[in-house]
């Protein structure tokens, strides 16, 4: 199967909404806690090594990260939240950053949250979903690092946050990930470009 994210090329980082470029076309966004796993997921996703700068480190992705599929069509990288060490005067302007593009950007079409399956469903996590449930935006949640998982607790992580979701009305799709071991990919890929590309979120 052809991989409709191979084609990305890195275009931009930015370090205010307003410099990330004209506000048209359609858009994906990878959130989540610091170290959970984003850039990871796009190196994964678009099958290209280090398109996406990873780190052991928490903090590595500082900017709004912005890569092209075509003139319409883009992934954002996002930094992480949740990171105790970065100074507060960084967390908070990147607070402001990370609220004005999720309330004002209108090319985003929706957000790919990126959780451990370890360590799912944060305050921050909850924070997130509720943003975005606010704007209408569809999820979908990516559980990954699942290959540090046995087979049984990824069933257990996956019913678990599912279960959560369902109890606080939260509408969002749920899914097992892993960068560094495919785990059912092409379909990801599949269900992100219908998303994408035709406007059908995952169910
Ligand atoms: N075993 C395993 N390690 C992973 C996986 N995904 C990411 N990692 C590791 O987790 C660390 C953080 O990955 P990143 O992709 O940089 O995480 P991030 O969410 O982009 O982090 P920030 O940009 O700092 O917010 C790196 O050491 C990755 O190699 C995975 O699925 N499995
Ligand atoms: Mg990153």
């Amino acid at each position: 199967m052809k991989n409709p994210f191979n084609r990305a090329r890195f275009a931009l980082s930015a370090p205010r909404m307003g410099d990330m470029g004209p506000d048209v076309g359609r858009e994906l966004a990878f959130v989540g806690r610091s170290n959970a796993g984003k850039s990871s997921a796009i190196n994964a996703l678009t099958n290209i090594g280090g398109l996406a700068r990873t780190s052991r480190t928490p903090g590595r992705t500082q900017q709004l990260v912005v890569f092209t599929l075509d003139d319409e069509h883009r992934l954002v990288d996002l930094p992480g939240y949740g990171y105790a060490q970065v100074p507060m005067a960084v967390r908070e302007h990147w607070g402001q950053e990370m609220e004005r593009y999720f309330q004002h950007r209108g090319a985003l079409v929706g957000l790919v949250l990126i959780m451990d399956s370890r360590h799912p469903l944060k305050d921050s996590d909850w924070q997130m979903l509720e943003a975005c449930g606010q704007r209408g935006l569809p999820a979908l949640c990516l559980l990954t690092k699942a290959d540090k998982l046995s087979r049984s607790e990824q069933q257990s992580s996956l019913r678990q946050v599912r279960a959560a979701l369902a109890e606080h009305g939260q509408r969002a799709a749920v899914r097992l990930f892993s960068a560094t071991r495919p785990m059912d990919i092409d379909g990801l890929r599949a269900e992100l470009a219908a998303w994408l590309y035709e406007g059908e979120p995952p169910a």
